[in-house]
């Protein structure tokens, strides 16, 4: 079994990436600037939107966070987002889901500008996306592909099953893998809430993504020897035993799949760092975009 190490390969990722930024500033080119909107005092929206920020700086970029209350209305969120999209030097941002529910999600995604649209949840990309068009991936999706491509993981012709359709991870994640690309051509099946029989589709799986929020869900006698196993899960349990009185739970049960799989991302370490080192990815690449225009 080995470890799909999201924290070392995350922190290449940014390596590269520091190094591209200070590429650009020898060539007097315009610093990449990354906005994050948080609303609310979600503990763990918190942490990765702190996460983010940090990592703008150990990267070269320039960051912005931009803290609301809980209480801010739909209508004053969507005017930070349209100073946002007008600000020449802001290249990218994102809005921290998820949102209270006095506030439209929906509504906020498709207010923010595509080219701007780093997290790429706008249907302009995600349709891109689906049509093999140049597009900001999503960022749990991409740090997923970039993870298999970098441990040379074979897709093509495999049976990756998804578990989960979550308009984030699950739904991309399908059209992503099931295209012809370097990390692509899989045959993919998307299980979810009214699969039936799941674990009869587990079993044939070469390649298992979970991404359905439930603690431990996936457990060994659900999957075949050998097999890729890539937990997007992260939900905090209690645990007393703790000292900030939970502890972090994957969507896999860890100690029984791993002694069956050829490969499996952990919780933490795995897929969380890639979607921060992602978001770096896009947003440079949003301020490359902007170089000739
Ligand atoms: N708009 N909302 C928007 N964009 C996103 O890309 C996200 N996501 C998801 C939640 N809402 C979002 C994230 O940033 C999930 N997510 C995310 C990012 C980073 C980590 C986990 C989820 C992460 O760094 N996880 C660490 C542990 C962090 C901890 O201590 O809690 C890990 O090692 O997995």
């Amino acid at each position: 079994m080995i470890l799909l190490d999201g924290k070392t390969t995350s922190n290449q990722i940014k390596e590269e990436i520091a190094q591209a930024v200070q590429q650009r500033k020898t060539e007097s080119k315009k610093i990449p600037h990354l906005a994050a909107v948080l609303v609310g005092n979600d503990g763990a929206s918190m942490t990765y939107v702190n996460s983010k920020v940090k990592s703008c700086e150990r990267v070269g970029f320039k960051s912005t966070l931009i803290r609301l209350d809980a209480e801010t209305s739909e209508e004053t969120l969507l005017q930070e987002i349209e100073k946002l999209n007008t600000d020449d030097d802001i290249d990218g941002f994102i809005v921290q889901l998820p949102l209270p529910t006095h506030i439209d999600e929906q509504k906020i995604i498709m207010a923010v500008h595509p080219d701007k649209d780093v997290d790429g949840f706008h249907p302009i990309n995600v349709g891109r996306m689906t049509l093999d068009l140049p597009a900001f991936l999503s960022a749990t999706p991409f740090g997923i592909l970039e993870l298999l491509e970098r441990y040379n993981i074979e897709t093509s012709g495999k049976h990756a099953v998804i578990i989960g359709r979550s308009h984030i991870v699950g739904r991309p994640m399908s059209i992503l893998l099931s295209q012809k690309r370097p990390v692509g051509n899989a045959t993919v099946t998307v299980a979810h809430s009214r699969t039936k029989n799941l674990k009869e589709i587990t079993l044939q799986a070469d390649i298992i993504i979970a991404a359905l929020g439930i603690p431990e869900f996936l457990t060994g006698d659900m999957v075949k020897d050998g097999v890729v196993i890539i937990d997007v899960g992260i939900t905090r349990v209690e645990d007393s035993s703790k000292p900030r009185g939970y502890r972090l739970a994957g969507d896999v049960h860890f100690e029984s799949v791993s002694k069956k799989a050829s490969y499996i991302t952990p919780v933490p370490g795995g897929v969380g760092p890639m979607t921060i080192a992602m978001l770096l990815k896009n947003t440079l690449l949003a301020c490359q975009n902007k170089d000739n225009t």
